[in-house]
């Protein structure tokens, strides 16, 4: 299901936009075609392939009516996580389209909404993954981000008060998180913790409007506590694990990294030593294919893109690695019929890999304008990035007044 290569630019017509620009070093050519566009890196001895922008929004339109149904295939799979499929696709998409665009095409942005709050769990404090499911922190953030991304943190019926003490609640004493009730750790839940309570502080620093003011500030979470957990998960080998002594694995560093630099202690966890050191780890994701492993002798998967990308551009490394062989390879990634992205080349796409395909490509800043209303770096102004940290659009990070840290631009050689 590789995408065909564009060969040239010789087709275009008066309808299709040609751009040079020079990206990070390396020059780049976008030729709009048809909702498609070919990224060429003009370094590269590498066949061009498209960007398949419009058959990736109707693929996750369509699978979005598919999860709906929990008799479908896709619907039944994903029941548990359904509302992270939501948050997936609605962020996806929301980086492709403007966000009336989104609203429109979609038609559903209230009863998106509305569906969320079904999944609303009162007897824990959290977000479930679908109706009436037990509430989780993994569930808990997508809930949150999704309501941060339609603009409805101050909604009456969203439960700050009570998700606070519930997320409060899962903090244990060396510091670290469990996802819910039954214990289990992992610095997944670090990272989503401290994210779903800069969601809800930002929600309460709007005064969003109507809702009864809730701030108990003597109800905090432990912050040193769980930044030294997470500092106690990385490993000699410059990456973390989901544990203390657990297996440095690229997901695990996107959460640790991200956590840090929520909590802003990034430069106190990792200094210049052991920042080269991760560069370093991340850097030697990268293999011959072009995409980025999770761990050592592992095949490479789409969706490391984001996680390396993400944690390399917070660590201010994204150079080190060949970012246009990266982008070829998710590129390959693309069923150029149906749309959607997958694992690998000639896998079957799906709503993870699509979302974290497209978020890889705008990270890397190689996603070409793809509205009139948006402009593209390519063109020398903004186009809606996707944020490193809260992997959200920047303007809404923005427009919520979200804080984190990131470190400046560091050399291989330690310059
Ligand atoms: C809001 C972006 C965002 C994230 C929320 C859920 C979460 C926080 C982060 C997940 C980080 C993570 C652990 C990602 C890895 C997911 C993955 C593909 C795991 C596969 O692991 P293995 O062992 O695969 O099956 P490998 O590639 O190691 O063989």
């Amino acid at each position: 299901m590789s995408s065909e290569p564009s060969h040239n630019n010789d087709n275009v017509d008066g309808d299709v936009g040609n751009v040079d620009a020079t990206h990070q070093g390396q020059n780049l050519s976008v030729t709009q075609e048809m909702g498609s566009y070919a990224i060429l890196p003009a370094d590269s001895a590498e066949t061009p392939f498209l960007f398949h922008e419009d058959l990736h929004v109707s693929y996750i339109v369509q699978m979005a009516s598919k999860l709906e149904q929990s008799t479908s295939f896709e619907g039944a799979l994903t029941e548990h996580l359904k509302i992270s499929g939501v948050y997936w696709s609605l962020t996806a998409i929301s980086l492709l389209r403007t966000p009336q665009q989104l609203d429109a095409l979609l038609q559903a942005s209230t009863r998106i909404v509305d569906w969320v709050f079904t999944c609303y769990d009162d007897r824990s404090g959290g977000f479930g993954g679908n109706t009436g499911h037990d509430g989780h922190l993994l569930y808990t953030l997508s809930a949150l981000q999704i309501l941060a991304l339609t603009d409805r943190l101050g909604d009456r019926r969203l439960q700050r008060s009570a998700i606070r003490r519930f997320i409060i609640g899962l903090q244990q004493p060396d510091g670290s998180f469990t996802g819910d009730g039954w214990g289990e750790v992992d610095t997944r839940f670090s990272y989503c913790a401290l994210y779903c309570l800069a969601l809800l502080q930002s929600a309460e620093e709007s005064g969003s409007s109507g809702t009864v003011p809730d701030t108990d500030h003597n109800d905090m979470i432990d912050i040193d506590r769980a930044v030294h957990y997470i500092a106690q998960c990385r490993n000699l080998d410059g990456g973390f694990g989901a544990v203390v002594g657990a297996e440095s694995h690229a997901g695990q560093v996107f959460c640790c990294v991200a956590a840090l630099a929520i909590a802003q202690q990034l430069d106190r966890v990792l200094p210049k030593p052991q920042q080269l050191l991760l560069g370093w780890w991340l850097a030697e994701r990268q293999v011959d294919s072009g995409g980025l492993n999770g761990r050592p002798e592992k095949q490479a998967d789409v969706c490391y893109s984001w996680w390396i990308l993400s944690a390399l551009t917070i660590t201010g490394q994204l150079s080190w690695i060949h970012q246009s062989r990266l982008a070829t390879f998710i590129l390959k990634c693309q069923d150029d019929v149906d749309g959607g992205i997958a694992d690998r080349p000639d896998d079957m796409p799906d709503v993870f890999h699509t979302f974290f395909g497209i978020a890889a490509l705008s990270l890397l800043g190689f996603l070409p304008p793809s509205t009139s209303s948006f402009t593209s770096q390519h063109t020398g102004t903004t186009h809606r990035r996707i944020d490193p940290v809260y992997a959200l659009p920047v303007d809404v990070v923005q427009r919520l007044g979200l804080q984190s840290q990131m470190l400046p631009p560091c050399h291989p050689d330690g310059r």
